[in-house]
């Protein structure tokens, strides 16, 4: 019996694995605090890919006389790719060799990746997939609070508040056991709002649904504050004394009137004040936004303007209410701590900044100077791949974006134009099947390694069982790299000694782990961060005092309604919005594969109305089209969702042919949530 946590979401629910001859039994953890013994369905497959007939088990390379992939030893494969790194960057520079990561890497696969980038290889060209996920709240939190930890108080603290409203997050489909503390909030008597374009199993449960045109949160925001002004709902008090910048924000929201809102949004003048009067009025509000909210060319204003209705309201650092991010990935969060992002170094320091640079140098044994400045975002990396002057050369750990990335199919011929493709994965995903060198490596059942799920908290995933034979950890491939490379810093291919580096690299830094342990996150059931040291308790909760900017106090932003990249126009009449589905993960390299998840392909999600106009029928197939692709899917026909909207899930190959790779100008977040579409039978 081994205590571990979920291979998929950023719940991180508590499990326990047990072996059973060659089967490996899910149980769920009852103690874990977060699950309380519940799991969604692909927790209770996890193990579905033990043992698999397409699991990896051999290193793969292409054969340039047939093109084909065909077996081969470890030694031969990672002298291959050490070899051509090396040519590459002897011809065109360090940076002609990329690396892109994943927010599913456990923390010290992801503070090593970033180590291997900047120390082994040298290259700035270092990001990965939490640009797509977490990183326009991530931006927005920096900016307003200084800090960005997706929930600033553990999950459970939802229970306690009187009014939630959830902006674009269907968490009963996306992470099912969170909803229980979504019906204990109701059983109290507490309110649940939901703002989504489509009446999801989320909104179903929820007191209030509010159903804006994919895009316009930010004026459903403006209009909330228009409203909560002129009612005097503003918390005159906590404004004057924790926050900075609400003259500003006040001036702003004054032309949001609800007629103007509804125009723009779609949503009723009396659900706007509905929503008004039931947050003006509670004495504990929780705002909590997801990627229907943030994945938006405007992704990073719309998450500031909600954060400027739970500052006005006074909220944030109260208990049992404030404003959180629901991130996504397994390790969404501490993924993007500890430096493979490519503006950032371990402990969520900056790279620009010298006293950052010269803490992790020193830790790496390393000059400062030798160390690259940041480098390109997610897309915009590989958008560069194979031009003149981009990278070459790319390397991935824990991502498919030939499935994930927007505008798919341009992404998979910037991957086609390269010199080599890498990938290490665990099956032979889209990306690495377009690959020149697969390699194979463990799953989460096989190996250790710390997760930070979305409340901050530090778990221990431990391996219950021996991977197969032929496979290696991300972290082996890593040291066989470097040390092919002739890079004499240190890569433990060992997960605890990754960490205790790790400790000592993030030691000071915003996200400080310093005072971490495995030993304290077994006893404590996970240690939330900063911990600066042995003694330290963690910090559950965070801005109950005070914010982590220079003053101390929060700031408001004010922000303006510029829309959605794409309009629909005469050619393209409809919004096109994607999400997920419970029974399936991400690009669903893993879950696809899992012989008892429903594996149903792609769909196109369509109102009565709309199947009506065009002559679409539920179950027959029909045609979205964007300016970037199309795809042909059945129909299904719902009246769930809005009339001018339809929606695509992006588990199969398809959706993202369709999508827009307009990106929000800071967080440089993808506009994987709307764009213009053509519907037809
Ligand atoms: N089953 C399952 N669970 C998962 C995952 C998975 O792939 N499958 N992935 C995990 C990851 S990485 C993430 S990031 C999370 C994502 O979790 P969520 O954010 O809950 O998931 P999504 O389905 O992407 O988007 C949520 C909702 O946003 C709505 N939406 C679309 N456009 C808009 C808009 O403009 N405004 C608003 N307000 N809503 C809009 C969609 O209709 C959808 O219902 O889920 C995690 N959990
Ligand atoms: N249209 C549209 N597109 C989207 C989204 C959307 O809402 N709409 N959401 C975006 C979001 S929020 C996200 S997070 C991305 C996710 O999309 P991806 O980045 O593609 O994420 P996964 O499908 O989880 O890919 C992980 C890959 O790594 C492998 N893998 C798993 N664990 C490990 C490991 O430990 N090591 C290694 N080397 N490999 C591993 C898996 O088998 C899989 O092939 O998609 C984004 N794309
Ligand atoms: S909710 Fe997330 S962490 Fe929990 S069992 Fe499902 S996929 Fe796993
Ligand atoms: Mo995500």
């Amino acid at each position: 019996m081994t205590d571990t946590h979920c291979p998929y979401c950023s719940l991180q629910c508590g499990m326990t694995l047990q072996r059973r001859g060659p089967v490996l039994e899910v149980q769920a953890r009852p103690a874990f605090p977060v699950n309380e013994g519940a799991l969604c369905r692909k927790g209770w497959t996890a193990a579905g890919l033990r043992g698999h007939r397409e699991r990896l088990t051999t290193p793969l390379v292409r054969d340039p006389a047939t093109s084909e992939l065909r077996a081969a030893g470890w030694d031969e494969a990672l002298d291959l790719v050490a070899e051509r790194v090396r040519a590459l960057q002897d011809e065109s520079g360090a940076d002609a060799v990329a690396v892109f990561g994943g927010g599913g890497l456990t923390n010290e696969k992801a503070y090593l990746l970033g180590k291997l980038a900047r120390v082994a290889l040298g290259t700035s060209q270092v990001d990965y997939n939490g640009r797509w996920c977490m990183s326009s709240a991530a931006t927005a939190g920096n900016r307003a609070f200084g800090i960005d930890r997706g929930l600033p108080f553990p999950l459970a603290d939802v229970e306690r508040a009187d009014v939630v409203v959830l902006v674009g997050s269907n968490l009963a489909e996306t992470m099912p056991p969170a909803a229980r503390h979504l019906d204990r909030l109701r059983e109290r008597g507490g309110r649940v709002i939901v703002v989504d374009p489509r009446r999801t199993p989320t909104a179903e449960r929820a007191d209030l649904h509010l159903q804006p045109v994919p895009g316009t949160d930010l004026p459903v925001a403006l209009g909330l504050l228009h409203l909560l002004v002129a009612a005097g709902a503003v918390d005159d008090a906590y404004v004057a004394a924790r926050t900075t910048g609400w003259e500003e924000v006040r001036g702003a929201v004054i032309g949001w009137w609800p007629e103007r809102v509804e125009r723009v949004s779609g949503v009723p003048v009396a659900e706007l004040t509905e929503l008004a009067r039931l947050v003006g009025r509670a004495e504990r509000v929780m705002v909590l936004t997801a990627r229907g909210a943030e994945q938006h060319s405007q992704g990073t204003a719309t998450v500031l303007a909600w954060i400027d209705v739970a500052l006005a309201l006074g909220m944030v650092g109260k208990d049992g209410a404030g404003y959180g991010c629901l991130t996504g990935q397994g390790n969404g969060q501490g993924g993007r701590e500890h430096g493979q992002k490519a503006d950032q170094l371990p402990g969520y320091r900056m790279i620009d900044d010298p006293a950052a640079r010269a803490h992790v140098a020193d830790v790496w044994g390393v000059d400062p100077d030798s160390l690259p400045g940041a480098g390109r975002s997610a897309y915009e990396l590989l958008d560069a791949l194979g031009t003149p002057g981009g990278p070459r050369a790319l390397l991935v750990h824990g991502s498919n974006p030939a499935v994930s990335a927007p505008r798919a199919t341009h992404v998979t011929q910037r991957l086609a134009a390269l010199d080599l493709l890498v990938v290490a994965d665990i099956v032979l995903s889209e990306t690495a099947a377009l690959a020149d060198v697969v390699l194979p490596v463990t799953e989460w059942a096989e190996e250790t390694g710390t997760m930070t799920n979305l409340e901050g908290r530090v778990v221990l995933r431990e391996r219950a069982v021996a991977p197969p034979e032929g496979v290696r950890s991300d972290l082996e491939v890593y040291a066989g790299l470097a040390a092919r490379l002739g890079c004499t810093a240190a890569f433990p291919t060992d997960p605890e000694a990754a960490f205790e580096e790790l400790r000592r690299a993030s030691a000071g830094g915003r996200a400080d782990y310093a005072g971490i342990t495995y030993d304290r996150i077994r006893a404590e059931d996970g240690v939330f961060w900063p911990c600066p040291a042995e003694d330290h308790p963690g910090t559950p909760r965070l801005f109950a005092e005070s914010f982590a900017t220079a003053d101390g106090r929060a700031r408001f932003v004010a922000v303006d309604h510029v829309g959605a990249a794409e309009q629909p126009d005469d050619d393209y009449p409809l919004h096109l919005t994607t999400g997920r589905v419970l029974g399936q993960y991400q690009s669903g390299a893993q879950t696809r594969r899992v012989r008892d998840l429903p594996d149903t392909g792609p769909f196109v999600e369509l109102h009565p109305m709309l199947a009506a106009r065009v002559g679409a029928r539920d179950g027959e197939p029909v045609v979205v089209t964007t300016r970037r692709g199309e795809l042909k899917a059945p129909a299904r026909v719902v009246g769930t969702i809005r009339p001018d909207t339809v929606f695509v899930p992006f588990h199969w190959v398809g959706a993202n042919r369709l999508t827009n790779d307009a990106l929000d100008p800071s967080s440089r977040m993808p506009e994987f949530k709307v764009c213009a579409a053509q519907v037809r039978a």
